[in-house]
């Protein structure tokens, strides 16, 4: 059980693209059970890898009311998008801001799951969009690189100024004070 560190925007490790896992076995299943507990902890509906300064190709999500459905994908491929819809997101990686982002309304996407078994699923909605915004960190993408440059830029001036001052700080082994 552990708390991972957050990187936040703009860290340039948030750039990296994250290469295929190879074996999981018991020490990466310690690593998603810390993923998940960071994640709720945020609280957050998403985390990939990337976002904890661990650059291989998995993520996990929960877009539950209850917070009690935890989906892991790992090597996770988009393979078939339908549709455009518009949503209002967020980034545990970007604190404090939220904007519309267009992508696809319906996807399917093929992975493994934490025991190495191949899943597949077609969805639509909030996970739909939800694995997408994922699949981008492993591919060194933020959502506020869909947004103009003046925004994107007045956002990192902001993020850059409050950590600054001190003012949030999602690192657990940092105190907040
Ligand atoms: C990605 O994001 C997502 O700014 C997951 O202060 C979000 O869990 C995909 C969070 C919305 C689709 C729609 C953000 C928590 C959590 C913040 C998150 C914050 C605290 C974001
Ligand atoms: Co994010």
């Amino acid at each position: 059980m552990a708390l991972l560190n957050i990187l936040h925007f703009p860290d340039k490790r948030l750039r990296t693209k994250a290469s295929d896992v190879g074996t999981i076995d018991d020490a990466l299943r310690q690593f998603i059970s810390d993923m998940f507990e960071t994640m709720y902890d945020a609280p957050g509906i998403g985390l990939a890898a990337t976002q904890v300064d661990f650059h291989k190709r998995l993520l996990v999500i929960d877009v539950s009311e209850e917070s009690n459905e935890p989906l892991c994908f790992i090597n996770p491929v988009i393979t078939h998008k339908e549709g455009v819809e518009v949503m209002q997101e967020g980034c545990l990686s970007v604190p404090g801001f939220y904007e519309d982002i267009e992508r696809a309304e319906s996807i399917t996407v093929q992975a493994l799951d934490k025991n190495g078994e191949k899943i597949e699923l077609t969805t639509g909605g909030l996970l739909a969009v939800c694995i997408q915004h994922e699949i981008d960190h492993l591919d060194g993408k933020l959502f506020v690189d869909y947004l103009s440059p003046l925004k994107r830029n007045r956002i990192k001036k902001k993020i850059e100024k409050m950590e600054k001052e001190h003012a949030f700080n999602t690192d657990p082994n940092t105190p907040a004070i």
